[in-house]
């Protein structure tokens, strides 16, 4: 056990910096057992009068090699090194420091500072990466002009990258060489980034709104170099888009994007030169499905965006976090949906985070959008943060409307360039615009927890009134027992009994609100009345998902069945009139057939029996599958008629969807012709969304020959592609049939399996034990005790992968008694171990609380 306790970090405790940056001149030494950096910094008091406070400068896991001020050497005793931090004391009001570290980015495994993917040398920054880097005021309300020399080998290393533009390059002795950027944009350091590595580049331009022209380049290893037109596409698109949308027009005149294998994360946004992980940036139709298409089209124009939602107006401080992240996740899933299906869209990320994030928001590591504490910041970049984040700004979108909105933004950003600020002054701006007064509304940015909004109606038929009673509250989370009232945009229409949306009048109110409306419920108890309502209506609640709530109504089981479809009444006959509907779309017909996830019934739960839920999610599967068996072969057969050959098309995606949907209810039923479906589409699939459903299916099937026969037929095949390797993996992982333990232990000795890259971590070990819910819940617990073996091992290697592993185990408290105490067994077992990083510390300890 480790004796002492990480720090905690409070925003009450925020104070400005003591000194600033003016300018930040790098040079770079890369060797292959090392590197030297040579950092020259032009610093002065931030404001101030009387005595000058020391200087405290972030530094982790750095040799300090030399120090000078002014061009005077330091002595060891001018200064104090510790673990965490450089201590001098300043005697001018401006300086000039000059620091030399050595760091040894080969040996760099918890990939954060600069570090080595493969023969590549990366860096990744945020949140607090640089500090491995070099001593510096490595917090966002710290912003410099950076210059950046790298010097390496050339033979090795011949593309050189930093941020901003090429200012210089050269040769130098011994077959080195180097290369100067310079970036014109002051920033924090958790948007520097470097590259050296042997690259291909794709060079592409775009020509903005005001008419500059921009090259685009996206640099990966050689043999990727036909994987990355769908990014360059997706870059060209979500560049258009912000223009359009928001105004907001790209600032250098290069813009890079770096694909790495090794990565902890999606993506980052680092000013001028994206650092990518490679699941994110390639995509050919033989090797990605279309859900890796669209991913990689959201996180292509997600990094894009914070180049103003995030780059140009930065964060104070990280407790600010979803100010860039909330606000940017808005940003891409809106151009999402103006690409694709708005509507599936949708569906997919109100699933999403229904799923997880209400998971979250009831766990141990609850926390509001804009966290009070932390001890690891890295824990930090959760689904509360994006995603509820996102949901904040979206609720604000419908509050103002898009017009207001766009003003709102307008002035943010006008306002705040070049600036470090807070929620506070997103939410100022909103205001300003708008006239509102929205002190209430930011109680979402400090409580945590999913509100509860309970409503019934009651139909008045003597004053033909309808009366809609809202209840609203909020579970405890850590820290907050008691809530108060949230402003809930609650989108509603009322249907008469043929699905007419009816016209809407509010007492009180003369003119009509039209036929859908948006009602802001602010108390803990309001009562909106409708008049002129002449028979008892349905309402039609939240509607679009217009809050991030849980919507308790009393429907009746008729009452949801007409409200998915008018005419119908029972739940077969709608399927098999969506299905036979062959003008709906079919990524929406494909949604509606889609079961709600076994996480998702988890989490409805109070105490969960994971068994009888994989059980019975499962008999209603078969059960659907054997009812509808005749409308599922007829739409297999006729949208293989209408299929022709690979089309990236939304339409095409769309069919392939409903398709492979059906393939699944299909594989449930004991038919001898599907089967060999099945095995057709694996073998002779142009595309790699259709190979893999066939592969899912076939998997999960009880067909062990034909099984077995794909499994290494497909690793064979792709054995030199990762990506198409993790796939692999993750199918196999997931697979809920009896002996899914075994098999991920098995697959741990693959040749193709690493425990040191992330994306192969989660393929195996997060899909095992996020989406294989009966093996990981073995009631012996060894799924358990697996995962915590795998979290110490990370903790060593990897504390940011290793604690983002201990998720599921922190949910513990929905569980029986037995298995709770099988988890905490684990959770305490890690808590035991010496030498835990912050990471895991910080999480569980929480979740043991
Ligand atoms: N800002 C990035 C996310 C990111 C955060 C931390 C990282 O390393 C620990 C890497 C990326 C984004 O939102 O895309
Ligand atoms: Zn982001």
């Amino acid at each position: 056990m480790r004796t002492e306790q990480p720090q905690t970090i409070r925003l009450t405790d925020y104070r400005q910096p003591d000194y600033l940056i003016d300018e930040t001149h790098l040079t770079f030494e890369l060797f292959e057992d090392h590197a030297l950096v040579h950092s020259r910094l032009l610093m002065r008091v931030n404001g101030g009068q009387g005595a000058l406070p020391p200087l405290v400068l972030h530094g982790q896991e750095l040799t300090l090699q030399s120090l000078a001020f002014d061009e005077q050497p330091l002595a060891v005793g001018d200064y104090q090194v510790d673990a965490h931090s450089l201590t001098v004391q300043p005697l001018t009001k401006s300086f000039e420091l000059v620091i030399t570290t050595r760091i040894e980015p080969q040996n760099n495994t918890a990939l954060e500072g600069l570090y080595k993917s493969g023969g590549m040398f990366c860096t990744q920054c945020e949140a607090e990466g640089f500090r491995k880097i070099t001593y510096y005021l490595d917090r966002p309300d710290v912003m410099s002009r950076f210059t950046t020399t790298v010097m390496a080998d050339r033979g090795a290393y011949p593309v050189l990258l930093s941020n901003g533009n090429l200012i210089a390059s050269g040769e130098h002795e011994g077959g080195r060489h180097w290369a100067t950027w310079e970036d014109p944009f002051p920033k924090p350091a958790y948007l520097f980034a470097l590259v050296a590595g042997d690259l291909y580049r794709i060079d592409d331009s775009f020509t903005t709104m005001s008419g500059r022209e921009v090259e685009l380049r996206i640099y990966v290893e050689p043999e990727n170099r036909e994987q990355c037109a769908h990014a360059m596409d997706s870059l060209k698109r979500a560049m258009r888009w912000d223009e359009q949308m928001y105004g907001r027009e790209y600032d250098l005149d290069i813009f890079m994007v770096v694909a790495v294998n090794d990565f902890n994360m999606g993506a980052m946004e680092n000013k001028g030169l994206n650092i990518f992980n490679s699941s994110c940036v390639l995509a050919h139709p033989n090797t990605a499905t279309d859900m890796a298409f669209q991913r990689v089209e959201s996180v292509v124009a997600h990094e894009y965006f914070h180049n103003w939602s995030g780059n140009r107006v930065t964060c104070r401080d990280w407790f600010q976090l979803s100010l860039k992240e909330g606000f940017t996740v808005f940003r891409d899933s809106e151009f999402s949906a103006d690409m694709n299906s708005r509507t599936v869209k949708r569906i997919e990320d109100v699933s999403f985070l229904r799923a997880n994030q209400f998971a979250e928001d009831a766990g141990p590591m609850a926390h509001p959008v804009r966290p009070e504490s932390y001890m690891e910041i890295s824990n930090f970049y959760t689904l509360t943060i994006y995603e509820k984040g996102a949901e904040v700004v979206r609720m604000l979108h419908t509050l103002l409307g898009a017009e207001g909105f766009r003003k709102g933004s307008d002035l943010y950003f006008e306002r705040h360039d070049g600036q470090a600020v807070t929620c506070d002054d997103f939410i100022c701006a909103m205001e300003d615009t708008n006239g509102v007064d929205l002190t209430q509304f930011k109680r979402w940015y400090s409580q945590a927890g999913t509100p509860q909004l309970e409503i019934e109606g009651h139909y008045d038929a003597a004053t033909s009134s309808f009366h809609l009673h809202c209840r609203q509250s909020c579970p405890p989370t850590p820290g907050q027992t008691q809530k108060l009232p949230f402003v809930i945009p609650l989108r509603m229409a009322l249907l008469d009994a043929n699905g007419q949306e009816l016209p809407l009048y509010l007492a009180g109110q003369t003119q009509s609100l039209g036929t859908e409306t948006v009602l802001a419920v602010t108390e803990a108890e309001q009562v909106f009345v409708f008049e002129q309502v002449s028979a008892a209506p349905l309402p039609s609640l939240l509607r679009g998902f217009s809050a991030p709530v849980k919507l308790a109504y009393p429907y009746s089981r008729d009452d949801r069945v007409f409200l998915a479809q008018h005419v119908d009444q029972r739940l077969l006959k709608v399927y098999r009139g969506v299905l036979a509907d062959s003008s709906l779309d079919p990524a929406m017909v494909a949604e509606i057939l889609r079961l709600p996830s076994e996480a998702y019934l988890i989490e409805l739960a109070q105490q969960a029996d994971v068994e009888a839920i994989h059980k019975v999610r499962e008999w209603v599967r078969r059960e659907l599958a054997s009812a509808l068996a005749d409308s599922f072969r007829a739409v297999f057969q006729r949208l293989e008629e209408a299929g022709g050959s690979y089309s990236a098309s939304a339409e095409a995606m769309a069919r392939r969807s409903l398709r492979n949907t059906v393939l699944g209810y299909l594989m449930l039923t004991d038919s001898s012709d599907t089967l060999l479906a099945c095995v057709r589409q694996f073998v002779e699939a142009d595309n790699m969304t259709d190979r893999q459903a066939a592969l899912i299916a076939l998997v999960q099937s009880p067909h062990e020959q034909e099984k077995q026969a794909a499994l290494e037929e497909f690793a064979q095949r792709w054995s030199a592609y990762p990506l198409v390797m993790d796939q692999w993996f993750s199918i196999q992982a997931s697979n809920p049939l009896p002996g899914g333990l075994e098999r991920v232990q098995a697959l741990m000795t693959h040749p193709a399996f690493n425990i040191r890259n992330p994306n192969k971590v989660r393929a195996l070990i997060g899909a095992f034990a996020n989406h294989n819910l009966v093996n990981f819940h073995r009631t012996d617990g060894a799924g358990y005790r697996f995962l915590a073996d795998r979290i110490i091992e990370l903790n060593q290697l990897n504390p940011q992968i290793a604690s983002r592993m201990l998720t599921p185990l922190t949910h513990w408290r929905r569980f029986d008694t037995q298995r709770q105490a099988l988890m905490k067994t684990e959770l305490a077992r890690i808590m035991a171990c010496e030498a835990l990083s912050d990471d895991v510390y910080e999480v569980v300890s929480k979740s043991l609380n």
